[in-house]
């Protein structure tokens, strides 16, 4: 089939199954295996929202080589004309970003208004990195030789390999896609098998925008059988991953192999601190959102709340009454505040977490059941679950769960609560509520985190920023901001002598 397939209008309506192939060379390719498998909303499993290929290394294959041969003639136009086709992208996104928000919030779960925000955050990423098309700066120095000229331009890398995850299933797509193609790389992305559908839409736009056939290519499936030759693959140059820290390990171990560029976004263990003189209202309000926002399954979540003793009893109380209240249901419902987990795996995890904190010794305050009944039956939805008087050193302050469960802990002053919020393996986000100015610049000094938040939650960073963390959150990378043109483009420095001799250089000086 030809590409008019891939850019007809794909909504997809209640009563019609869409079959989405590989894109590939900009045609719909079936699989190699001819498998396919299902992508089921997880607020209603009897919701059936596409049936997608399960590929295996053979697609990959096939989708590396048409990226390898787009790249010949991608690298070759202007920077500011592929950044043209990316602005002409998120221009389409805005006028769907309502339909694709719904396709959305049926694949992953979460209510409109964050889909809603997800799309927002592909349509900022490709305002940001279509303005960088005109830049793409890069030092011009003076020599240390006479007429000699001095510089540094960046060059593409070549074919990028990306692995996304379903949390932010058109955002995360966007932060790699939209730099690579502004840097002149060619990609294979490997959407998450929960969220394909948002992908597929963010490319979409980008192919109407004008993006020639084979500079971005989607593979759908499972991570064995596509992220890792993907991974593994020869003449694919730089590979970018966002997920848990288990599979970034595998995924940095091939890369280090074959000497591959690799930025790897992995988990979050977030802590948001709330000291006696903070507004508490706000810690609140902020503390609810970043908990239970998402359903808890942001890398950037505020799973632990760590709160001076001052204030503790009065915060946990007003905390569990409104985490109490969050209305829980299909996202599709405007009136909802908390959707499911993404598939019954998430929500065994997360339940399984309630038993580890009660068996550790933790106070259930709220929460820790599974929902099932009635208009839950045919979803993955659990109570918004606090545990209070947690102990830093258990395993639900420690582990990443990626669920609504929020740990709370007492801590004395800013010290220890800063001391507690680094003792974790993890290092994205972090928070404090305070009214003194002192006491918030030095916790945006302490805060061992890639992202420090001063009266606000763990969550919400902007594509014009760096995004990323330290220890086990990554490798040193960041997304967002000049961090990706830095990810997503090679250094080439240019001397030109123009001399007309032999300049020797650090040798030929007047000592
Ligand atoms: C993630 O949790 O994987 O800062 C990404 C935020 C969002 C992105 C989260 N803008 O919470």
């Amino acid at each position: 089939m030809g590409t008019d397939t891939f850019t007809a209008p794909a909504t997809l309506s209640d009563t019609q199954t869409r079959v989405f192939k590989n894109f590939i060379d900009g045609e719909w390719v079936e699989s190699a295996t001819r498998e396919t498998f299902e992508n089921r909303n997880p607020a209603d499993s009897r919701d059936l929202v596409g049936i997608f290929q399960k590929s295996n290394k053979d697609d990959v294959n096939a989708a590396v080589d048409a990226a390898k041969r787009a790249f010949a003639k991608w690298r070759l136009m202007p920077a500011p004309r592929r950044a043209e086709i990316v602005f002409r992208a998120a221009e389409i996104l805005i006028e769907r970003k309502e339909e694709y928000a719904r396709d959305m919030t049926r694949e992953m779960g979460k209510v409109l208004a964050e889909t809603r925000g997800d799309v927002q955050e592909a349509i900022d990423c490709g305002y940001y990195m279509a303005g960088e098309g005109r830049r793409l700066f890069g030092p011009t120095v003076p020599s240390e030789l006479p007429n000699k000229f001095a510089m540094a331009v960046r060059q593409p890398i070549g074919v990028c390999g990306m692995i996304t995850p379903w949390n932010f299933p058109m955002a995360i797509s966007s932060w790699k896609l939209l730099p690579a193609v502004v840097c002149g790389n060619t990609c294979v992305i490997k959407p998450a098998q929960d969220t394909p559908l948002s992908t597929f839409n963010l490319v979409r736009a980008l192919t109407d925008a004008g993006l020639p056939k084979g500079v971005i290519n989607i593979v759908s499936g499972f991570g064995s059988m596509v992220g890792t030759p993907l991974a593994e693959h020869a003449d694919v140059r730089a590979i970018s991953l966002t997920g848990s820290s288990e599979v970034g390990r595998i995924v940095g171990g091939i890369a280090a192999q074959t000497f591959k560029h690799c930025s790897l976004e992995l988990g979050g263990k977030n802590p948001m601190i709330v000291l006696d003189d903070a507004n508490l209202d706000l810690a609140i309000d902020g503390g609810l959102w970043g908990g239970f926002g998402t359903t808890g399954q942001r890398c950037t979540a505020t799973s632990r709340i760590i709160v001076q003793k001052g204030v503790y009893r009065e915060f946990v109380e007003r905390y569990v009454e409104r985490a109490r209240k969050l209305k829980i249901g299909n996202g599709l419902d405007e009136t909802v505040e908390m959707g499911p987990a993404i598939n019954e795996k998430q929500l065994q995890t997360d339940l399984s977490y309630v038993e580890i904190g009660k068996n550790e010794g933790a106070k259930l305050l709220c929460g820790g059941n599974r929902l099932d009944k009635g208009e839950y039956q045919y979803g993955w939805f659990m109570e918004p679950t606090v545990f209070g008087e947690v102990d830093r050193k258990m395993r639900i302050a420690q582990e990443e769960i990626f669920g609504p469960v929020v740990s709370i802990i007492p801590c004395d002053n800013l010290a220890d609560a800063i001391d507690i919020a680094n003792d974790i393996p993890y290092g994205l986000s972090s928070a404090l509520y305070t009214k003194d100015v002192n006491k918030a610049f030095s916790a945006i000094r302490d805060l061992y985190a890639g992202i420090t938040y001063i009266n606000a939650p763990t969550i919400g960073a902007e594509v014009h920023l760096p995004f990323g963390g330290t220890k086990a959150t990554g490798n040193g990378h960041r997304e967002g901001g000049i961090g990706a043109i830095e990810f997503f483009s090679e250094w080439k420095s240019v001397y030109v002598d123009y001399s007309d001799k032999l300049q020797k250089a650090q040798i030929d000086r007047e000592d």
